[in-house]
């Protein structure tokens, strides 16, 4: 088998509107055709991805008849028979048709918090009947531009209000589905309710059912807010709420790039997949990016396939990392693992455990000149990332 050739083992997926993303931007028409639903399945498929998932207009048009929601239902589902791809993740597109111009679930109408309710129990309905196990909410108009129009606890307050009714949905229809929150600090709106994965997995404990309830946290968004994303997957992690991951890449301070994923900042995505796999991640490794606006139909298989095989060239170098037994001395020395002279004096309290603690005389001097050899262990990173080691 050629290296680095993507397996359905792998877990990687595409989403219909990232794949076959036409490359019309906030200044340009299309520069690309659309594809079908089957022609992206069959695309992604061909590239080696286990699975596709959508948002419910990229399959359904919004005024679509039942007739034509049956139809195209069948026709994708063929494509995913054909070729064994499943649908992992579903999501409702909340943010195109002008009624949720100013929000969806915390719209200050309530009618259109209602139509977004409306809109999404169908969604739901449409994921589990093709299999998804993980619904994803991402807030593209949940925000403002004006902050003297909205009171941001109401926005918080109709936000939970319309998850929990989800909540209830599912589990009044037995549906077996989780849900995973992504935030998004700004774009399209200026500002994104719930912006990063720690304001999210705050919010989420607020929830009439938690455990059901994760997140999706996306390497562009936390970069976008200036944010270290893995440090932010790991505390969803360590909360036990990485539901899902969108990888991509994203130039800090620009526009929503949404670039393939280890497009800008290697060395940044090499960390996230080290975590990832260190911990035994095993959820759907979702590719939420999209090639250039300059890319034609080769050039697209082009970016499916670079995501993919970016990924496992990172799996492998951090494999090495593993290995690596300069590596391993010097992060040993830096985590303070090779040294035995503090231990036994942190760890859970006892009224002994402290009165021994108070009475220890530090070296303090000796600490501070400890060294902490850094530029050693991030230049044999990056000899390794360079692939001169
Ligand atoms: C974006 C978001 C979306 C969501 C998608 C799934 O920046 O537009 O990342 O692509 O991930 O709507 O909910
Ligand atoms: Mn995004
Ligand atoms: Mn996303």
């Amino acid at each position: 088998m050629p290296r680095y050739q993507p397996q359905p083992s792998d877990r990687f997926t595409f989403g219909l509107w990232t794949v076959g993303h036409t490359g019309r931007d906030p200044f340009g028409e299309p520069t690309r055709a659309p594809l079908s639903a089957p022609e992206v399945v069959r695309l992604v498929a061909e590239a080696g991805a286990a699975g596709v998932n959508f948002h419910d207009n990229d399959l359904v048009p919004i005024d679509a008849s039942p007739a034509e929601r049956d139809r195209i239902v069948r026709d994708f589902r063929a494509a995913l028979d054909e070729t064994g791809l499943t649908v992992p993740m579903a999501t409702t597109n909340l943010f195109s048709d002008p009624a949720f111009r100013d929000g969806a679930f915390t719209n200050p109408d309530p009618a259109v918090r209602a139509l977004a309710l409306q809109k999404t129990m169908g969604a739901i309905d449409l994921g589990v009947e093709l299999g998804a196990e993980t619904y994803v909410f991402w807030g593209g108009r949940e925000g403002t531009e004006v902050d003297a129009g909205r009171d941001v606890v109401d926005g918080l307050k109709w936000f939970r209000e319309a998850i929990n009714y989800l909540l209830a949905y599912c589990a009044d229809n037995g549906y077996d589905l989780r849900f995973a929150l992504e935030p998004k600090p700004n774009e399209p709106r200026g500002d994104i309710f719930l912006p990063t994965v720690g304001a999210m997995l705050a919010f989420i404990e607020t929830l009439d059912d938690p455990d059901r309830v994760g997140v999706n946290p996306e390497v562009a968004h936390e970069t976008m807010a200036g944010l270290n994303v893995t440090h932010a997957v790991a505390q969803a992690w360590d909360a036990g709420k990485l539901f899902h991951i969108d990888l991509n890449d994203q130039n800090p301070g620009r526009y929503d790039q949404d670039f393939r994923f280890g497009a800008h900042n290697p060395k940044a995505a090499f960390h996230l997949v080290r975590f990832l796999e260190g911990v035994g991640y095993d959820g759907p490794l979702h590719f939420d990016a999209h090639a250039y606006r300059t890319s034609d139909p080769e050039d697209v298989k082009a970016f499916a396939a670079g995501c993919m095989r970016t990924y496992l060239v990172l799996k492998e170098k951090a494999e090495q990392f593993a290995q690596d037994d300069e590596i391993q001395a010097l992060l040993a020395e830096v985590t303070g693992t090779d040294d035995a002279q503090g231990a036994g004096l942190v760890g859970p309290y006892s009224t002994d455990g402290a009165a021994a603690l108070r009475a220890h005389d530090f070296d303090r001097a000796a600490l501070g000149r400890r060294g902490r050899p850094y530029e050693r262990l991030d230049q044999l990173t990056t000899d390794l990332l360079l692939g001169v080691r």
